[in-house]
């Protein structure tokens, strides 16, 4: 028999749990069954440099050393407990934090709990092809390291199913591992985690965006009420920090590279750029027009009266809930969303209660905006005039109010057809992706090599040197 004590690095005494062992038992050979269907193609038996959380101390959350994937200690962590902490918001203000599971929020908290989880493991599916085609051995182990903690926060709320919601937990929990990112009949929950990830960019600028959005709700549900999901959700945060570096650096090097072979080169014109190996700004504008779309739906509708119920309740909260100076319970509030009216958008005021999503929307997009202001730095500092912008927040969108509209990433509002007619324009079309899928068809797998169309880091991984053995093959 396994001991699960020893083999799951854990803060929540599961020793002395025998339900919740139990539970594992059956759910942890199912993990792994998943992890070497769809977990990183052909990578079982690679050694990985890795860094693996074994406590939630400042020490002890990023220990570094060589793991075989399999056999990485998926652990499960909560901040540590608060004995003071309250609901800080909606009609339950003031009360202690719940320990235990209210009875009349069960299935919610389920809910948005299985939601949360169903993520975690898609997104490894999503990338589970890139090890094939890594720019560098530096790459190729930021990849795992981000797979494998995907891989933790899916744990994480297993544990909560487990823990908390009994045989429907368990079941829930069983489920995560059936659904396929992209399967026709038992696709992942959310739209963004069934598309796939097929390349280098794509991957980095999901981690930019789309790991964001995974910051952003995780913040918003460590303000829970529910005192253990905020507790687990408070640490897979510090985690998430790495997977968002990893996308913003991973653009930066790729604008860094295109703009030294521009200046090398002198050259400015995009099939020009693409000829001489590397990626061309206006591909990288039409990647970001993609992923910043596709995730910014992920926030859900922009009136929706499951966040008001979601905030009311006391299950989750506002971005940086507490540090907000206001009542805490918004019953008269309101809030501005877009919405088309006729051929144009226009502004309308809501109850704040039902713009929750959009209100976590706007706080998501301002982080963002910081993000694409560094990379524009990189062609400010190049001499290059081109700049990187988001588009308009209702361009291809297809949750919320400009769902079934037409908008440019200006902000006009289109007819369908116009629309299409500029698709390529705005959006990598199958002739960019194929371009940017055939610089990278092999994997540079060489100690501090790095493929042409990316400039190496700035530093390695935990002060190793860039030609660091970040992978050992063997
Ligand atoms: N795709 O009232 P609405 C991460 C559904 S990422 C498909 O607006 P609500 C990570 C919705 O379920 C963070 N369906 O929804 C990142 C609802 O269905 P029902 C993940 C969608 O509930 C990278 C209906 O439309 N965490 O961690 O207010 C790598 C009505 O919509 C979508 C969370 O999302 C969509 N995009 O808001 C790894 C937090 N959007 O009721 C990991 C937990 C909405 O009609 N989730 N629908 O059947 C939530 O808090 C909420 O579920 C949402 C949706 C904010 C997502």
């Amino acid at each position: 028999m396994i001991d699960y004590t020893e083999k799951i690095p854990n803060n929540v005494d599961l020793g002395r749990d025998r339900v919740l062992q139990r539970a594992l038992e059956h759910w942890q050979p199912a993990y792994m069954n998943w992890w070497y269907d769809m977990g990183p193609s052909e990578s079982h038996a690679l050694e990985v440099y890795l860094r693996t959380a074994t406590s939630v101390e400042p020490d002890g959350w990023a220990q570094f050393g060589y793991v075989r994937m399999p056999e990485y200690r998926w652990g499960i962590f909560l901040q540590p407990r608060d004995v003071a902490r309250q609901v800080n918001f909606g009609v339950h203000k003031g009360q202690p934090a719940w320990q235990e599971v209210p009875g009349e929020y069960r299935s919610t908290l389920r809910r948005v709990i299985v939601t949360q989880g169903d993520t975690e493991p898609a997104s490894v599916e999503q990338q589970r092809l890139l090890g094939m085609c890594c720019p560098s051995l530096y790459d190729l182990r930021n990849i795992f390291q981000v797979n494998v903690e995907e891989g933790r926060h899916l744990w994480a709320m297993v544990y909560l199913l487990h823990r908390y919601f009994g045989r429907d937990g368990r079941e829930e929990a069983e489920a995560l591992l059936e659904r396929r990112s992209g399967d026709a009949d038992n696709p992942r929950i959310l739209g963004a985690f069934n598309e796939p990830t097929p390349d280098w960019l794509a991957f980095y600028m999901f981690t930019f965006f789309t790991d964001r959005d995974g910051k952003f709700q995780l913040c918003a549900l460590a303000e829970s009420g529910f005192d253990p999901l905020a507790r687990t959700c408070r640490f897979m945060l510090t985690e998430e920090a790495h997977h968002m570096f990893v996308g913003e650096t991973g653009i930066s090097r790729i604008l860094q590279r295109t703009c030294e072979v521009m200046q090398e080169h002198k050259v400015e014109n995009a099939s020009d750029v693409r000829a001489l190996g590397v990626i061309d700004l206006q591909t990288m504008q039409k990647y970001l027009n993609f992923h910043f779309s596709v995730t910014i739906d992920l926030f859900g509708s922009d009136a929706s009266s499951n966040a008001a119920s979601y905030y009311t309740t006391g299950l989750k909260g506002r971005y940086e809930e507490t540090k907000i100076d206001d009542d805490h319970m918004l019953q008269n509030a309101e809030y501005p969303v877009l919405e088309v009216s006729g051929n144009k958008i226009i502004t309308r005021h809501v109850s704040a209660l039902t713009a929750l999503n959009e209100r976590l929307r706007d706080d998501y997009i301002a982080e963002i905006q910081g993000g694409v202001d560094r990379w524009n730095k990189i062609m400010e500092q190049a001499g290059i005039s081109f700049r990187l912008t988001l588009p308009h927040k209702g361009f291809h969108r297809a949750i919320g109010n400009f769902a079934g509209h037409f908008i440019s990433p200006e902000g006009e509002v289109l007819t369908k057809e116009a629309w299409e007619n500029n698709r390529d324009k705005w959006m990598p079309s199958a002739a960019d992706q194929k371009f940017v899928q055939s610089l990278m068809t092999g994997r540079v797998i060489e100690p501090g090599k790095f493929a042409n169309w990316i400039a190496p880091p700035i530093r390695g991984v935990n002060r190793q040197p860039l030609n660091f053995e970040y992978v050992r093959f063997n």
